[in-house]
């Protein structure tokens, strides 16, 4: 199963929220072998924000970028072994699995990386030719060596080199005398036993199948062990109760879960480590290792109602493009393999997704079909929007019915009745919040535009709005500011605009100051645009 992004453009408008939701809602009926999830790229204006609020509709969540992270590469351990545990059973492990790097833990929390070097470095220096003294526990001696304790001792740990009781009687008192400090393995030899317990040593391991005989342990202080293994083996086995944790040598380094893929592949090319513990929020989650960063991934990317790269989730160069469903032109980027592009010159992304459904043969439920209506309406303007189509049309029929809106036009007037009162806005946030920007005769031009129910009022607003236009451009760098404020019900809009010479040349007729009317001009695209690309370029 691998993801999906779905996502809307940059600066998200309603269509592009709402298309995100209802796409991925249908790709994940349509294809459950893989998961589809809705996102928005860049932040929400608090108009826009409203709006979705006002019409019960969810903004997916935020996703800031698809740059491949280190998230995208972990590995999940599968084995959990504990650092006291003995070094037997991590050789069991591996017998099974070859990781370079295995999770010790302490209890639930985490411990560290033992790596394979670490491993390597403990048989090493176990094997060279000092003899070595070995710091045991008694539970993981018991854990290596299966047998009875037949007599328990005062302490849980047991620190010493290996000493066999394998000679005559007296040649072992000598041994032991001149080695106070051994673990004692030896047959079922009753003198041996008493005088290995009479001298202290840390620990007796009895190699012997059969009955002991009588021993006097009373004042031993130290864990006997018997066991039905052989001399060889038993020794061969001790070895091996060292617990896990102490064969680390270095302190595991960390990695952030959302550290950039190229930062770890990094940290590895300059380093001789095996693995890094990936935490989150501090949170040990998983590790990573050389093996994770030969291959880039990528991040697969549905675009809904935009096809151009700069107008996407950033990384997006990096990300697998699967799908385009879009409504404006096309500046796209190219792809390794076939995709399925859905392109029209519709109203609305939402538009196109409705027919998806039908495609399919799937009926939108009430919310989903909420949602893509709202997408149609708010891009037509209630449909009235010279872009406006007649599928556009039969979408907004089928979904009201669907989505059991009794009246699309009180809908649509829900929809923008929210930014009605532009004299209680921050000017400069409204003109920013669906804003254009052209060149055009050496000019550098930026177009906003605002929806409301009622045009009664600019006059209140009006000077403190052409104030902001001028600010913003020159905030902007830009040679002409405009706002068009649209009366989505009446279809009309009037237009403020900045200081600039070709205000003179407005095919408008001037109401007052830089304010113009524009009776029946509702497009910014399809009807400001032209007017001021020719005024522009004259
Ligand atoms: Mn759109």
């Amino acid at each position: 199963m691998s993801k999906v992004y779905i996502t809307g453009h940059r600066n998200p408008d309603i269509d592009s929220l709402c298309a995100a939701s209802a796409y991925a809602h249908l790709k994940n009926m349509t294809d459950p072998e893989n998961e589809y999830i809705a996102i928005h790229c860049s932040p929400v204006s608090d108009t826009v924000r409203k709006q979705m609020e006002a019409m019960e509709i969810e903004i997916p969540p935020y996703k800031k970028d698809v740059y491949p992270k280190v998230r995208d590469v972990m590995l999940k351990p599968v084995l959990k072994l504990q650092a006291e545990a003995p070094i037997f059973d991590l050789i069991n492990t591996y017998s099974t699995d070859k990781p370079s790097v295995v999770p010790l833990y302490e209890g639930e929390s985490f411990k560290g990386l033992l790596s394979v070097d670490d491993i390597t470095g403990w048989f090493l220096s176990d094997n060279k030719e000092e003899e070595r003294s070995y710091d045991l526990t008694v539970e993981n001696i018991l854990k290596v060596i299966p047998g009875e304790l037949i007599h328990r001792g005062k302490s849980d740990r047991v620190t010493g080199k290996i000493l066999v009781g394998a000679a005559t009687f007296e040649s072992f008192c000598e041994f032991v005398d001149q080695y106070p400090d051994c673990i004692v393995v030896t047959g079922a030899r009753k003198e041996h036993i008493e005088y290995a317990a009479a001298k202290h040593m840390p620990a007796i391991i009895i190699t012997a199948d059969g009955e002991l005989p009588q021993l006097d342990l009373a004042e031993y202080e130290g864990p006997v062990l018997k066991t039905s293994l052989g001399t060889a083996e038993a020794i061969r086995r001790i070895r091996l109760a060292e617990p896990i944790g102490s064969m680390m040598e270095l302190a595991t380094e960390d990695i952030d879960i959302d550290d950039l893929f190229t930062d770890g592949k990094a940290i590895f090319a300059n380093s001789h480590t095996r693995g890094l513990a990936v935490k989150e929020n501090g949170e040990f989650r998983g590790f990573v290792t050389r093996r994770c960063f030969l291959d880039i991934p990528a991040n697969n990317v549905i675009m809904v109602d935009h096809n151009e790269p700069a107008q996407s989730i950033e990384g997006i160069e990096t990300a697998n493009v699967v799908e385009i469903i879009d409504h404006h032109r096309l500046d796209s980027l190219s792809t390794r393999m076939p995709i399925f592009i859905a392109a029209e010159p519709l109203g609305s992304a939402n538009t196109i997704i409705y027919q998806l459904y039908i495609r399919h043969g799937i009926m939108p439920d009430q919310y989903t079909a909420r949602t893509m209506l709202t997408g149609i309406i708010a891009d037509t303007l209630i449909l009235r929007s010279p872009t406006t189509t007649v599928q556009d049309m039969s979408a907004v029929e089928m979904l009201a019915r669907l989505a059991k809106v009794p009246s699309v036009e009180e809908f649509g007037e829900k929809l923008f009745s929210i930014t009605d009162n532009l004299e209680i806005q921050d000017p400069e946030e409204m003109i920013l919040s669906d804003f254009k920007k052209y060149e055009s005769g050496g000019m550098k031009i930026g177009v906003g535009q605002c929806e409301v129910t009622t045009l009664k009022n600019v006059n209140d607003y009006a000077d403190a709005y052409l104030e902001a236009l001028q600010k913003t451009a020159a905030a902007q760098g830009l040679d002409w500011t405009l706002l068009m404020i649209t009366d989505v019900l009446r279809e009309k809009s009037v237009l403020l605009a900045s200081d600039c010479r070709a205000n003179r040349d407005l095919p408008y007729a001037r109401l007052d100051k830089q304010i113009y009317d524009m009776p029946g001009v509702m497009s910014r695209k399809k009807q400001l645009l032209p007017v001021l690309l020719s005024v522009t370029s004259a």
